[in-house]
């Protein structure tokens, strides 16, 4: 019977996960002492070092529950983290949720200027489309590339995490119901991590669509549950934890899961999804062991 990893098991991947794509990272990141050294500074102080590396993890695990070898997806959990990356630089600006602190870190703005984190930015999503381009792990087959790459264009842009950015702007100061909040997260936050699951099951040449559809099923199911919990622990959390100022959201007057359905409800909610993450990949044996201990983790993390 399928059931989830154990505690110890289930660190030691994460860590070896996490150390795979700092490696790739590290791989494809320009040096910061190439010019112009100030933008490739920021752009390595926001991708490198902290970061709980959630996405690479999703696009190793697929790949791991596909039996696919891990190298063939380095390039996409790398893509994945820098546009992850390049999203919170332009998320905390001035123009957008006006943040002082990341990772527990000052933001990019704070610790270079303005400019230059607004260039960081742009230059790590264009820097995500030039490793899919140039990873020779990933796939020979070019048409399959392609795809690929239309994933990540779809899911990041407008009509994916860029669209749910600017439905939460939008949003700020409104009365919305939880439909409605639940738009905005799903392309906000959902659209990535469907795109890692999506991307790293692409690398399969023998999965079924039934298997696709399951994975996918589960990427929307914890692409939503993530965020509620970030809702919740923007309440419960304190900032040395979050790394970011607890309460940040509210104090925004941003909707949130707890205060439109309140928090004990927020929680169920969470739990809810998780069991349905697990039921969407009941197709799977315990090659899926790992999946079902991130959904796990998704609702059970503190930061
Ligand atoms: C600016 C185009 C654009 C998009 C921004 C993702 C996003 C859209 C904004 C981030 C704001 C935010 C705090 C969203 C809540 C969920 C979330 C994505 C949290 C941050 O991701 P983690 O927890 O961060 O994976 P780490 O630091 O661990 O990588």
């Amino acid at each position: 019977m399928s059931k989830m990893v154990d505690q110890q098991t289930f660190d030691r991947l994460l860590t070896e996960f996490k150390q795979r794509v700092d490696q790739a990272l590290e791989h494809w990141l320009p040096v910061d002492t190439l010019n112009p050294v100030s933008l490739h500074q920021a752009m390595r102080y926001s991708v490198l070092g902290s970061g709980k590396r959630v996405r690479p993890a999703l696009v190793y695990a697929t790949a791991s529950t596909l039996g696919l070898p891990l190298e063939k997806v380095d390039g996409i959990a790398a893509a994945i983290e820098i546009i992850h990356a390049y999203s919170l630089i332009h998320d905390d600006l001035p123009a957008m949720d006006d943040d002082d602190l990341r990772r527990g870190k000052p933001t990019c703005h704070k610790q270079f200027d303005e400019a230059t984190a607004i260039l960081a930015g742009d230059a790590l999503q264009a820097l995500a489309f030039y490793i899919l381009t140039h990873d020779p792990e990933m796939t020979s087959d070019a048409s399959r590339r392609l795809e690929m790459i239309e994933k990540l264009a779809l899911f990041s842009g407008s009509r994916g995490m860029a669209g749910g950015q600017a439905i939460d702007l939008a949003s700020v100061g409104k009365e919305i119901n939880i439909t409605e909040l639940e738009t905005m997260h799903i392309h906000k936050t959902g659209a990535l991590i469907r795109t890692c699951i999506q991307m790293a099951a692409l690398t399969s040449n023998s999965i079924s669509d039934v298997k696709f559809e399951a994975l996918d099923c589960y990427a929307k199911k914890i692409g939503l549950s993530f965020q509620v919990q970030d809702d919740i622990l923007d309440v419960t959390g304190d900032t040395e934890t979050l790394g970011k100022p607890q309460g940040s959201d509210a104090g925004l007057d941003k909707p949130t899961f707890p205060a439109i359905m309140g928090l004990q409800p927020a929680r169920e909610k969470a739990l809810e999804l998780h069991h349905q993450a697990l039921k969407a990949i009941d197709c799977f044996g315990e090659e899926a062991d790992i999946l079902r201990s991130i959904s796990n983790w998704f609702v059970q993390r503190s930061h």
